[in-house]
């Protein structure tokens, strides 16, 4: 059995942060796939043995079973040494403004444009406008810094990735009008260990309608 053991679909990009990491530190890990499309994650019965959430990533690892995916990066990244910022409040306040802000509604709004029966155009053009704010945030804060708190990459870095490394007709956004978010993805794509969401997490994959 490997070291550790995740949760995950590979529609999921907070699964993808995970193994992400997983797979930049050069971890030993396995998949545990989820049935998250026909609500596996939403049974009593899964809630009760996996997650109280009801949500993945869920990580076991050493006989703990973590969830939320900052909580894994922050495990991860005190385990082996990597990807920690100095400033340990700066990048807790980038993690918590990912996973409100950047991640969240990045994901809603790929959610609906791909996966949802008849969503709503009005909900849609609400989560468009949001992630364009929430990208506006991360497009300032990465004026004169490679990565969101300097020079080196840390576990909000990868955060804030999860979604950016999925085929982008899945999130079409005009990229053009945040070239520094684009310079950033591409900056994190060429680490050692990087590999896009779809070559990383393994299962029956769902597309997008
Ligand atoms: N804040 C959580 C969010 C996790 C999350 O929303 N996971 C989705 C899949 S990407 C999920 O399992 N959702 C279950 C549901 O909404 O029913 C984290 O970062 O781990």
């Amino acid at each position: 059995m490997a070291e550790f053991r995740l949760h995950c679909f590979p529609e999921s990009g907070g699964c993808y942060k995970a193994a992400l990491m997983l797979a930049l530190c050069g971890g030993d890990w396995e998949a545990i796939p989820v049935d998250y499309f026909r609500g596996e994650t939403r049974t009593p019965e899964w809630k009760a043995r996996v997650s109280v959430m009801g949500e993945v990533p869920v990580l076991e690892h050493g006989g703990r079973r973590l969830t939320q995916s900052g909580v894994i990066l922050s495990h991860l990244s005190r385990h082996f040494g990597r990807f920690a910022a100095e400033d340990g409040e700066e990048q807790l306040r980038w993690l918590l403004f990912d996973n409100h802000k950047f991640t969240s509604y990045l994901a809603t709004w790929r959610f609906l444009l791909g996966w949802a029966e008849n969503p709503d155009p009005a909900v849609i053009a609400f989560f468009r406008a949001r992630v364009e704010a929430a990208f506006n945030v991360v497009e300032a804060q990465l004026d004169g810094r490679d990565f969101l708190l300097g020079a080196a990459p840390c576990i909000a870095d990868v955060s804030m990735q999860g979604y950016l490394h999925y085929p982008e007709a899945e999130w079409p956004l005009d990229h053009a009008r945040w070239p520094r978010i684009a310079a950033w993805r591409t900056r994190f794509a060429a680490m050692p260990g990087h590999r896009p969401a779809y070559d990383l997490l393994p299962g029956t994959r769902t597309p997008p309608r």
